[in-house]
């Protein structure tokens, strides 16, 4: 996949201090052959370094109030705008001739007025994913104004019923050679997959140019807010994440760093295990409340920096998996619960996560070494907790997961290991590995440390109620077929095209199965705005936790899926899209529109 011939040989020994035995391997196999040997590019030794946390947006990227303030009327404003220009925001400005949406109102602003506000500022900076590799790579993070970048971003721990805005600007370099071959500097930051207006949501096609900035308003209003006050309460997600979402170029900007946390709590899933409120789940809070965004990376073996292949539409492999922007870290647990917040980043590995114990840093065991404890899917607390040895989860999905260390001695290791055997980027093989093989991947460590401690967190017996789409609410029944076609992606045999196919009459509900016309690939299809609820997996049910509300169906070779989801609130253009984002990119996806209009056809095939 990757080509060192790209990297930057140079003559100056001083400039490569080392050169270890596999480069050595693979530069005489490229000499002598022209093809890298079957050999590891790079090794780079697990579990020395620690879990970095993101810190939290409320203590980096809090401000007392936006200067300038908000305009409700229009939330993309360029920095320093040219005198004559109104306001210099170019949204949707890679497409020069192309019709450019207008400048985009916040809809119902005044009726969910920002209690808090929040400044970030994309930016280039230096990082190291491990302490072994020669050098740090330039990525992509959420910064200060005081100049701190962080990637993942910093992690948002916003309320139900306190709205937000966070203005977002633009700060890369517009100089594509700065860039190390990859990413493009033009963003669009999706909170995936709140229910979100459209102008704030990130929308692929709504992404704006180096000097410009935007305004994001979370309402954090419960879907349902504009049929009864407040929303529906079994409709809250508590778990989401945002990321760049720049049309054609999402894997790119994403692999690059552009990905950060948002929490979301309510009264019940309150951030307090020790809270007297008896709606309260004492879910394991604070500091045991831990964000784990998953991504998998490829570095040059030779300059040791980060690198991505824009030529393999397949999909893009990294072979090493870094927890929150680290290769294999550690982290020293207490003999206490502990919620993981685990998000698959992406652009394409799928993976199915299983515990073992471990002697160093080899597991000693194929069997699971603890039960994963899983409380909720893309966001949505379950019903009931449901106990699983394994988890299998591909790009945007997340599970809530609860972890309990208690049984553990002190100076025990539990490794996380990804079991699911992938070549390439099309999907998994099928095949899953034991975790003693070699062919099993390490994800991170967990070290237990320190004697009983008092836990006063809990797993709740019951959580949220899944909410009924009832049959007479259902309107339309579309269909869509995910398609390789002369290795260009479609959707219904089209690629992307910027505008929206069909039209949704707002406050309906619809019925949609999705086909995946192949037998060699996967999808992770994701539906902006609204939470849907499968009905069906191949003429079956699927498991209660996944007939729970998801925001990410997983098609696997050849199947079809269907799902039921209301769409209600806000108004405008949404995607589906597939999200490998190299599929994404490339380019299957399309828009629809949620409309008010009683005129509106229902047409089956968009
Ligand atoms: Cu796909």
């Amino acid at each position: 996949m990757i080509d060192p011939r790209a990297g930057s040989l140079t003559t100056d020994s001083t400039a490569v201090p080392t050169v270890d035995e596999d480069i050595l391997q693979n530069f005489i196999c490229l000499r002598e052959t022209g093809e890298l040997c079957d050999v590891p590019k790079l090794s780079l030794t697990p579990f020395v370094q620690r879990l970095p946390l993101p810190p939290d947006a409320d203590q980096v990227v809090r401000v007392s109030a936006l200067n300038p303030p908000v305009d409700p009327n229009d939330n993309c404003k360029a920095a320093n705008p040219r005198r004559g220009d109104d306001d210099g925001c170019d949204l949707y400005p890679g497409e020069p001739g192309a019709e450019r949406p207008p400048d985009r109102p916040l809809q119902m602003f005044a009726d969910f007025q920002p209690v808090k506000q929040y400044e970030m500022f994309v930016r280039p900076f230096e990082h190291l994913f491990h302490p072994e590799l020669m050098q740090p790579s330039t990525i992509w993070g959420y910064g200060n104004a005081a100049g701190q970048t962080f990637s993942p971003g910093p992690t948002f721990r916003a309320r139900y019923g306190e709205p937000i805005v966070v203005r977002i600007h633009n700060n890369l370099t517009a100089e594509l050679p700065g860039n190390d071959g990859f990413g493009i500097p033009q963003i669009s930051t999706h909170l995936h997959n709140f229910h979100t207006a459209t102008e704030s949501d990130g929308n692929p096609i709504l992404f704006y140019d180096v000097g410009n900035y935007l305004d994001h308003h979370y309402a954090m209003a419960l879907a349902g807010f504009t049929s009864f006050p407040g929303g529906d309460p079994d409709e809250a997600l508590g778990h989401m994440w945002y990321h760049d979402h720049r049309a054609d170029f999402t894997s790119q900007n994403v692999y690059k760093g552009l990905a950060g946390t948002f929490l979301a709590y309510d009264r019940r899933d309150s951030n307090s295990e020790s809270s007297l409120n008896s709606v309260s789940f004492r879910l394991p809070s604070g500091r045991y409340d831990v964000p784990l965004m998953i991504a998998d990376k490829q570095f040059d073996p030779m300059t040791h920096k980060l690198v991505f292949d824009p030529f393999n539409l397949d999909g893009f492999l990294g072979e090493h998996v870094t927890v929150n922007g680290a290769v294999t870290p550690f982290m020293t647990v207490q003999r206490r619960k502990y919620r993981f917040r685990i998000v698959d980043v992406g652009p394409s590995r799928i993976y199915t996560f299983q515990t073992c114990l471990a002697n160093g840093s080899e597991c000693v065991s194929n069997e699971p070494a603890t039960e994963l404890i899983l409380i909720g899917n893309d966001g949505n607390l379950l019903e009931e907790a449901v106990p699983v040895d394994n988890l299998t989860i591909s790009p945007a999905e997340r599970f809530d997961v609860v972890i309990d260390f208690s049984e553990f001695l002190p100076g025990e290791r539990v490794n996380l290991m990804n079991i699911a055997d992938q070549t390439s980027g099309k999907g998994r093989t099928g095949v899953f590995v034991p975790m003693r093989s070699k062919y099993a991947q390490k994800v991170m460590q967990f070290q237990v440390a320190g004697g009983p401690v008092r836990d006063r967190s809990q797993v709740p017996r019951f959580m949220r109620r899944k909410p009924e789409i009832s049959e007479d609410e259902i309107v339309c029944e579309r269909k869509f077929v995910f398609d390789n076609q002369e290795g260009s992606w479609t959707v219904n045999d089209e690629l992307f095209n910027f505008a929206p196919r069909f039209k949704i009459k707002q406050g309906t509900a619809e019925r949609w199965t999705i086909e995946n016309a192949s037998r060699d690939w996967e999808h992770p299809i994701h539906i902006h705005l609204e939470e849907h609820q499968f009905e069906e997996r191949d003429g079956a049910t699927p498991p209660d936790y996944e007939q729970m509300r998801k925001d990410v169906a997983l098609l696997r070779p050849g199947d079809s899926i269907t799902l039921k989801m209301r769409f209600r609130d806000w108004l405008n253009e949404y995607p589906i899209h597939c999200h490998n984002t190299v599929h994404e990119d490339h380019a299957m996806m399309l828009l629809w529109e949620v409309v008010d209009d009683d005129e509106v056809a229902c047409v089956p095939e968009p």
